[in-house]
């Protein structure tokens, strides 16, 4: 069952005794994901502290045989870095590589290690009046390798697009130990495949990328936000339509949440409250921000909610007056997956459509999950700017938890129905990872997953990177 306890040896003398951890205390934190729908058995954690360790560490695991899951801040929602329950695969934890390795104001670039947490890269952004214009959740705990290996997208992808827009260099450790020094910061560069975009969204089965250069934005100098209760989908979109038209460099955020979901987060959520007089069915969030110091947005933001309030769009509205203000309204949207979570089981159904159908996917899918399941709670909410909807569903309140679980592939195809009649996708932003592989065949098949199982194949002949993850076993 367990590895040659050589390996081990050669493991702690290649990066540390003290970073080879094997203890079962120790390792708990790593062997399961964010939500607790995995419990994997790691045959170890490995903390390398430099890319030469890293290369050190797949080299001897690439000898042997084994397997490695790369893991950040394990915040996926697919159990993307969680290990098999096999006791075999080595977690390789990229936390220790957390530098900032350069930052220039000029070029606009920031080289920052994969382990640091988003948020460690976006202050440093901040510091040298910049913006890192990824915006996510986990932000707090997510890190640079993983938000880059799941090509993670969150509020600002319909300004900025998603991670992969973002980098503009890698540094790679490849599976047979080279290290791939990508760590460019041009602009232009038109030199053959483009092999950065290779890694990003692989999520870790094409080698372990250890740093990056990203590129930086103009930090905004003004920005508006309100909190608005919408008659219907259709309203939300049109709102939504309204804000782009008005002056669609400007729109920062544009977050649809139904009423369920805002209710789990003002019940389980201490501190948080509604700015509106009444509970509604749907509600949007609206950001607009911008780099011009001349603007006013809140002048803005407010002519375009009082057209909206006077065409029936908007039923209520609140501007936040303070960034205090701002903070509490956004922890309403944010808050969502972490009230889920107290609330109980729940299936998430992180799908895409083009923008103009988000109405379409979220009425649709609603009545098609009632038919399934009577009594069913749609907790629908996500980034209606750039067509991507978390459809979240709770259990019928006299079901258990575990018989609604045990029917996901059910719910999960049912939804997906929808989302293809609409033209859209059954991953949108959180990938594939362990959850959705078996949806490969029928989504990507033929030419597509063929082309990938060649790439995997002539980067990874043993399969030691992240096996189980993405594709489908042949
Ligand atoms: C978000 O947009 C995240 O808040 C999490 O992508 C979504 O919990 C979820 O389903
Ligand atoms: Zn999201």
């Amino acid at each position: 069952m367990h590895h040659d306890a050589s390996l081990l040896d050669a493991l702690r003398a290649a990066i540390g005794a003290a970073h080879v951890l094997t203890d079962v205390a120790d390792t708990a934190a790593y062997a399961t994901d964010w939500r607790r729908l995995y419990e994997g058995r790691p045959a170890a954690v490995l903390r390398p502290g430099s890319t030469a360790e890293v290369a050190a560490v797949v080299r001897l695991c690439g000898a042997a045989g084994a397997a490695l899951v790369p893991q950040g801040g394990n915040t996926s929602m697919v159990g993307g870095a969680t290990p098999s329950e096999s006791g075999r695969e080595f977690v390789l934890s990229l936390g220790r590589l957390n530098r900032i390795r350069d930052l220039d104001p000029i070029d606009q670039t920031l080289s920052i290690e994969a382990g640091a947490t988003l948020h460690a890269g976006q202050q440093a952004a901040l510091e040298a009046d910049c913006l890192l214009p990824l915006a996510i959740g986990s932000q707090g705990s997510a890190q640079i390798g993983g938000v880059l290996s799941t090509n993670a997208g969150g509020n600002n992808t319909l300004r900025y697009g998603n991670a992969r827009e973002m980098v503009l260099g890698l540094e790679v450790v490849l599976p047979d130990g080279q290290v791939w020094d990508g760590l460019r910061r041009l602009r232009k560069d038109n030199t053959g495949y483009c092999l950065r975009q290779l890694f990003v969204g692989a999520e870790g089965t094409l080698g372990v990328i250890t740093a990056a250069v990203l590129k930086l934005q103009p930090r905004p100098r003004q920005s508006a936000l309100a909190f608005c209760a919408v008659a219907s989908e259709d309203a939300a979109l049109a709102l939504f339509t309204r804000c782009h038209r008005a002056d669609p460099a400007a729109v920062q955020a544009f977050e649809y949440m139904g009423g369920l979901g805002v209710a789990l987060v003002l019940r389980h959520i201490p501190g948080t409250s509604l700015p509106l007089a009444m509970p509604a069915a749907h509600y949007a969030l609206i950001e607009l921000a911008t780099p011009r110091a001349d603007a006013d947005l809140s002048a803005q933001l407010e002519a375009l909610l009082a057209g909206a309030l006077a065409e029936g769009i908007v039923q209520d509205a609140v501007i936040a007056a303070s960034e205090a203000q701002a903070q509490a309204i956004w922890r309403l949207r944010e808050e969502h997956s972490e009230a889920q979570k107290r609330a109980g089981a729940s299936i998430k159904n992180d799908i895409s459509v083009p923008v103009s159908r988000v109405p379409a996917l979220l009425r649709e899918a609603r009545a098609a999950c009632e038919a399934l399941l009577p009594g069913v709670r749609v907790v629908a909410f996500g980034h209606l700017g750039d067509g991507n909807i978390h459809f979240n569903l709770e259990q019928p309140e006299a079901m258990a938890a575990a018989d609604f679980l045990a029917r996901d592939h059910e719910i999960m195809d049912t939804v997906n129905a929808v989302v293809r009649r609409l033209g859209g996708s059954f991953s949108a932003e959180h990938g594939v990872g362990r959850l959705k592989p078996y949806m490969m065949p029928d989504w990507r098949g033929g030419a597509e997953l063929d082309l990938m199982r060649r790439i995997k194949q002539a980067i990874d002949p043993q399969d030691i990177m992240n096996p189980g993850k993405l594709l489908p076993p042949r």
